[in-house]
């Protein structure tokens, strides 16, 4: 193992086992880009950014300090303004930052102007800078060139879209643990046992008559299996990770009148839905996010389902039904106050094969229906009693909700290692798969070279993970999704 160093960024990983970035070719700093790196919209400060080598000297060009200073000190703000030089008027008043590579979000010089908020002044700004020679930064450039310039990893790159895109605490403390390296740094510890292992099974193909030391085959499975453990236990937390990462959808479903539109508010604590004692109030699907304990859940309550009395009634029910079949979860709602009816066993036919639990309703009321038939007809799922009028039961139907996706308690920070991207978790599935048939492959006493074929294969799927061997088209795909200016 080589020498421990830190990183910039934090990350602590052993020299010798960490990925390069040299097979990437660094994107030409003489190409310089520039976007508006804020929201649209009138806001207090609006942002624009220029990264590469010109930054710099288009700035000079724009910037007129207000006091005759030695100006552009690296990372220090300069307050003055930007001039449109054909016209020779200020166009705004303005703070503005030069950064010089490579302590840099991109490792090249980096410009931002930060200007008043408004849409014109920073179309205005940005316009004056392309026209002194940069050209307009495509969606995630400047993260890209990170990434391209070896600052971060692919998985710290794509957390900073997740970080941005983040919804609750929760999926906020999983993008940073990304961001901080943790994933890129266990799959550097993972790549050099990788390749300490495919290092002594090549030198036996390769000099078999030499004097080096033995395989010990027994220690070689051992090893093996301990990293087809460790990355399967990463696998399994890709479940957890996507439901933090991008929530879930969740149909409130039952007949008519049991309360589905009181608890989206009590839920809410805001009187969203219409609710009467009417049967039927609800027609169209109302839809709202909820943060139960880090899930952003988005929340539907739907028409109750009943036959309609009328079109629009119809038009709800079928718009339900649409909904119950797309939901990731789905919670049954049942009137505690009355009898299990024909409309109730219909519902059940509805979410057969859904993930799902079950809410009775109406507890301040006596008891009418049947705990015992609603036990027995569904025994694999959690059941709770709720009032949604007096609001109780309320925390615990939100922990149920919880432990029914996560299987966990609830609590606060995840402790380990959570993989919440697709790409990621299919990169460790090959990993996994290659170290397995390796294993398999050497019980069977098989060929060492088919052993070190499959291991060269899981270092090729860890590259891919990281960003090392990555192919142009998938980082494109990946880059493709984040706004432009960042
Ligand atoms: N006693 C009691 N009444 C409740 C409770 N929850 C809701 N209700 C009452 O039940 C009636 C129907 O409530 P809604 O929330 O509109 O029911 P819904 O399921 O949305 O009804 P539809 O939209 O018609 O399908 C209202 O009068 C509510 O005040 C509860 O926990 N206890
Ligand atoms: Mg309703």
């Amino acid at each position: 193992m080589g020498r421990v160093v830190w990183f910039s960024n934090g990350v602590k990983v052993n020299r010798g086992s960490s990925f390069s970035s040299s097979k990437r070719t660094p994107p030409n700093p003489e190409e310089t880009i520039a976007a508006i790196s804020t929201p649209f919209g009138e806001s207090g400060i609006g942002i624009v950014r220029i990264s590469g080598s010109s930054a710099e000297p288009i700035a000079r060009k724009l910037f007129k300090p207000k006091k005759d200073q030695s100006y552009f000190i690296s990372h220090h703000f300069h307050y003055g303004e930007i001039i449109d030089n054909q016209s020779g008027n200020p166009v705004d008043e303005v703070l503005i930052v030069l950064m010089k590579s490579p302590k840099t979000y991109t490792r090249e010089d980096i410009v931002e102007i930060h200007c008043h908020g408004g849409y014109f002044i920073l179309q205005k700004v940005l316009e004056l800078v392309l026209k002194e020679g940069a050209r307009m930064a495509q969606p995630g450039e400047f993260t890209k060139r990170a990434f391209l310039n070896g600052r971060i990893d692919l998985t710290q790159a794509e957390a900073v879209i997740d970080l941005i895109r983040a919804k609750t605490q929760t999926s906020l403390e999983i993008a940073n643990q990304q961001l901080r390296g943790w994933l890129y740094k266990e799959m550097a510890q993972l790549k050099a046992q990788t390749i300490e292992h495919l290092g002594l099974i090549e030198a036996h193909i390769d000099f078999p008559e030499e004097e080096i030391e033995p395989i010990a085959f027994g220690e070689l499975k051992g090893d093996l299996e301990r990293m087809i453990h460790q990355v399967e236990e990463w696998i399994a937390s890709y479940e957890e990770g996507r439901i933090f990462r991008e929530g879930i959808s969740c149909a409130i479903v039952g007949k008519t009148n049991v309360g589905k539109s009181s608890l989206l508010n009590v839920l809410l604590k805001e009187e969203r839905a219409i609710v009467t004692p009417i049967p039927g109030t609800t027609r169209d699907v109302i839809e709202e996010v909820l943060n139960i304990y880090g899930i952003p859940v988005r929340l539907m309550d739907t028409a109750g389902l009943r036959k309609p009395a009328d079109s629009i009634e119809q038009e709800g029910v079928r718009r339900a039904k649409e909904r119950v079949a797309d939901s990731d979860f789905v919670l049954l709602m049942l009137d505690g106050s009355r009898e299990l009816d024909a409309d109730d066993l219909e519902i059940f036919g509805e979410i057969r094969g859904k993930k799902r639990a079950v809410i009775i309703n109406k507890k301040d009321l006596p008891l009418r229906i049947s705990l015992e038939e609603v036990k027995s007809r569904f025994k694999d799922d959690p059941i709770v009693l709720i009032s949604a009028l007096k609001n109780e039961g309320i925390d615990g139907l939100k922990k149920m909700i919880y432990t029914s996706l996560v299987h966990k308690e609830v609590r606060a920070t995840p402790e380990h290692l959570i993989v919440a991207n697709i790409r990621h978790k299919t990169a460790l599935t090959q990993v996994r798969d290659n170290l397995s048939n390796a294993t398999k492959a050497l019980e069977e006493g098989i060929s060492l070279e088919f052993i070190a074929f499959e291991i060269r294969a899981a270092l090729e799927a860890l590259g891919e993970l990281v960003g090392e061997t990555t192919t142009e088209e998938v980082l494109n795909r990946i880059f493709e999704q984040f706004c432009i200016g960042k």
